[in-house]
């Protein structure tokens, strides 16, 4: 069913749609670049629309190659368990980039994530140690915004830590499925679906 947001402060965010993301990236999510023409059908539809973008230094903590070990491996961090991935989203590169298709007219706010050289931050809102917040959530509290819409990539890291973290900082959350991708690691799409619905976050199509 198509979307129609009840509210014109209700916002959407739109999640790390960036080229190291999309077929031929780094960390490349399948058919990631799928959800370009169907996150930009949604955004005129909001009257808050922010875009998030994944902005690593050079050597980030969540890079294999900063600690000699295979991606997708797994270690413990001083703030947890964190997942290694191959370098991506380096700021300033091109992988970093938002998709050249991304209509960024409609884009109020983009917020860069991960910055920190030892703090990963797939949420948007709350980074991985779980203490240092970005601010999201006051700009949209400032703003009026009530209800959280979300989309992009990947369904089941970022955008499902942005949700999650949405809800625990009081907004009423939607996550469009239709309107992401998912990288899906050892069940993590799963878990994450189970996760989010756990939260009272509503998962629908556009
Ligand atoms: C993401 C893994 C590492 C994401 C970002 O955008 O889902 N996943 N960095
Ligand atoms: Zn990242």
């Amino acid at each position: 069913m198509p979307i129609t947001p009840a509210s014109p402060q209700d916002a959407l965010v739109i999640v790390d749609v960036q080229n190291d993301f999309c077929p031929g990236g780094a960390l490349a999510v399948a058919e990631g670049d799928a959800v370009v023409p169907l996150v930009n059908a949604l955004s005129p539809r909001f009257g808050i629309v922010v875009a998030t973008q994944d902005w690593h230094t050079p050597g980030h903590v969540s890079f294999a190659s900063s600690h000699g070990r295979a991606p997708f491996e797994t270690i413990d961090l001083s703030y947890g368990a964190q997942v290694l991935w191959p370098d991506h989203c380096i700021m300033g590169q091109p992988g970093a980039d938002l998709h050249a298709g991304l209509d960024l007219a409609p884009v109020q706010l983009v917020l860069r994530k991960g910055f920190h050289p030892e703090i990963d931050s797939y949420s948007a809102f709350r980074e991985a140690d779980r203490e240092t917040d970005t601010g999201l959530a006051g700009y949209l509290r400032e703003r009026g915004a009530a209800h959280v819409y979300l989309a992009g990539l990947a369904t089941d890291f970022c955008v499902a830590w942005t949700a999650l973290d949405a809800r625990a900082a009081g907004f009423e959350v939607t996550v469009v499925e239709s309107a992401s991708r998912a990288i899906d690691l050892n069940g993590s799409l799963d878990a994450a679906r189970r996760a989010m619905r756990e939260a009272g976050i509503a998962l629908v199509s556009d």
